[in-house]
């Protein structure tokens, strides 16, 4: 492909292609998208976000949504695409998301690990971690959803840098969730909604993983969720479940969702997209144009629920 035209949103793409494909989108709808740094990686290769912003007068709160923050999860990053070219195709006539565009801000992050993407194409698919180095070269990568500042590594995670979900040497010890809590501090009172995308299992999660403690808007979160994961399966017929990360999945602490959550942003909830199994993280090409169709149904509902507007 040469031109946004021809970019094929149903296949997966390499991480050269979705930076071209970022230049491309934020060089053709330069009035609303801007391309912006986030940060760099371990292996010092550039982090960036796009912003969706219609120019106006009034002051917007912010969604954030991050993609591939685990390297395997190739079909969370191929939504971040797709909920960038939809929002952009149709924010002049779809009444929906002309409201919602005229009252927020998207701040999108399409591929937050990006060495560990970038290991999983040329090295091993199933790799999660990020490609930080440790005990002098001897094992790599720290789970980055491990790694943030919520009750950091005391449950659900591991200090031993040879398992998935090692959570590194400290809280916030790997540049790139440096480079995302730094932002995401920056800018919190205006962020409405914090949503981090992944795959598999067909859940969406609310806070937390850490404690059986659940956040004073825990039912709204809930009643919100749920409401989403109905609009879901109205599309394709695909059934997701929904509840805090500890009560149906399993513990975990250090994540990014939990972080948010703690420092105060309304409403943080972590995706798992399709399937619940079968193909796992392999999800076949044939299945992204479905799962990010349900998945835009679900996160449109999840924002006009939460918009004061
Ligand atoms: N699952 C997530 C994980 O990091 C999760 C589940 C997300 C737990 C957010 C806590 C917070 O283990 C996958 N498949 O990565
Ligand atoms: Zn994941």
């Amino acid at each position: 492909w040469r031109s946004l035209e021809t970019y094929n949103y149903n296949k997966y793409h390499r991480i050269e292609e979705i930076y071209l494909w970022m230049n491309q989108i934020s060089e053709k709808y330069k009035d609303v998208v801007t391309q912006h740094f986030l940060g760099m990686t371990y292996e010092n290769r550039t982090m960036y976000y796009l912003k969706i912003s219609q120019p106006s007068n009034n002051s917007k709160k912010i969604v954030w949504m991050d993609c591939g923050i685990h390297a395997r999860e190739w079909i969370a990053s191929a939504f971040c695409q797709w909920f960038v070219k939809e929002i952009l195709q149709s924010y002049k006539d779809n009444s929906r998301i002309s409201r919602l565009l005229g009252n927020l801000d998207f701040y999108v992050l399409p591929v937050l690990n990006v060495d560990g993407y970038i290991y999983t194409w040329t090295t091993d698919r199933v790799w999660r971690k990020s490609r930080s180095s440790h005990n002098n070269g001897t094992c790599f990568g720290t789970d980055l959803n491990r790694n943030f500042n919520a009750s950091w590594c005391s449950i659900g995670a591991s200090k031993n840098c040879q398992d998935l979900t090692f959570c590194g040497t400290g809280p916030v010890s790997e540049p790139e969730t440096k480079a995302v809590s730094s932002f995401i501090e920056s800018k919190k009172e205006d962020i409405l909604c914090f949503l981090t995308i992944h795959s598999y299992g067909q859940l969406i999660l609310t806070p937390y993983g850490y404690t059986q403690n659940k956040s004073s808007n825990y039912e709204e979160m809930i009643q919100i969720a749920q409401k989403a994961a109905d609009a879901l399966k109205a599309k394709h017929g695909t059934s997701y479940r929904v509840g805090s990360s500890i009560d149906i999945l399993y513990a975990t602490s250090g994540s990014s969702r939990d972080w948010a959550q703690d420092i105060g942003i309304p409403f943080s909830y972590t995706f798992e997209l399709r399937d619940t199994g079968k193909h796992g993280f392999v999800l076949p090409e044939d299945q992204i144009e479905p799962t990010c169709e349900e998945t835009m149904e679900a996160v449109l509902s999840v924002l006009d629920d939460a918009s004061p507007f």
